[in-house]
C-alpha cells in the first residue's frame, strides 16, 4: 500500500524510510509537498491529526504524520509539543538545546529524567488512528555527538550498554531500532494491514 508522509522535516523522512523498511517493507512511503497547515494544537495528538488530515485531504491517499518532542520531568513535561520553537519563533536546534540545558542547570534534579515522545496520526478517509511511542532517558549535562537532529545531542536513552551515549552518538540504524518514532510506528504497523 501507498501512504503519504505528511512532514516537511527531512530528518523525519529519512528515519521513516529506515523504520518502514525494517517493520513493513511492503508499505510504500510517498513524500508530501502540499501546503503546510497551521499547527495550532497544544498537544502532540492534535498537531499530528492536523498534519495528517491536511495531507489526506490534499492527496486523496492515506496519510501519516508525526508530531514529536522532548518532555523533561523537572519542567513538568515541557518543552513537549513546543519543542521545535522552544527558544523562539525560528526552528533553531542549537538554541533550543542550549536553552534546555540552561533551564536544567538551575534545577536540583540529579536524575535529569526526560523522554522523547512521538505521536503518529494515520488518516484514511473518515478513519483516524493515533498512536504514541515513548523513549525514556535523561538529559545530558552537555551536548555530544554529530548525528541525528533536534535534541539528539542532549538526550541519553536509559537502556544502552555503558558508556552511555547521546542519540547523536548512535548510528542511524541504532536510533531507528529503538526510537520513540520506531515505537510509535510499530504500534501502527498492524493497522496498516487493513489499508
Ligand atoms: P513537521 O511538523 O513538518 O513534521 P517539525 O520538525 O516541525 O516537522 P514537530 O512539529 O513534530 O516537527 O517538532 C518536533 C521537534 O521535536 C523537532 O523540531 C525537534 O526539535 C524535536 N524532536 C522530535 N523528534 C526528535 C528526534 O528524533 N530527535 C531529536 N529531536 C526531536
Amino acid at each position: 500500500s501507498r501512504i503519504v508522509l505528511a512532514t516537511h522535516n527531512p530528518h523525519k523522512v529519512e528515519e521513516f524510510h529506515g523504520i518502514v523498511a525494517a517493520v513493513r517493507p511492503d508499505v510504500e512511503i510517498v513524500a508530501y509537498d502540499g501546503p503546510e497547515p497551521v499547527e495550532d494544537g497544544v498537544t502532540f495528538a492534535e498537531n499530528a491529526l492536523i498534519k495528517a488530515r491536511a495531507a489526506a485531504a490534499h492527496t486523496g491517499l492515506p496519510a501519516l504524520a508525526d508530531d514529536s518532542g522532548i518532555c523533561v520531568d523537572a519542567l513538568g513535561g515541557a518543552p513537549g509539543a513546543f519543542s521545535a520553537y522552544w527558544a523562539g519563533h525560528r526552528k533553531d536546534a542549537a538554541a533550543n538545546t542550549a536553552l534546555l540545558l540552561d533551564q536544567l542547570s538551575d534545577i536540583a534534579d540529579p536524575r535529569r529524567g526526560a523522554q522523547f515522545v512521538s505521536v503518529i496520526a494515520l488518516v484514511d478517509g473518515d478513519t483516524e488512528h493515533v498512536v504514541t511511542g515513548v523513549w525514556p532517558g535523561r538529559l545530558a549535562t552537555a551536548a555530544a555527538g554529530a548525528g541525528g537532529f533536534g535534541y539528539d545531542p542532549v538526550f541519553v536513552p536509559d537502556e544502552q550498554p555503558a558508556p552511555a551515549r547521546t542519540v547523536a552518538e548512535f548510528t542511524p540504524a541504532e536510533k531507528n531500532a529503538q526510537s520513540h518514532r520506531a515505537r510509535a510506528f510499530v504500534a501502527l504497523a498492524d493497522l496498516l494491514r487493513s489499508l
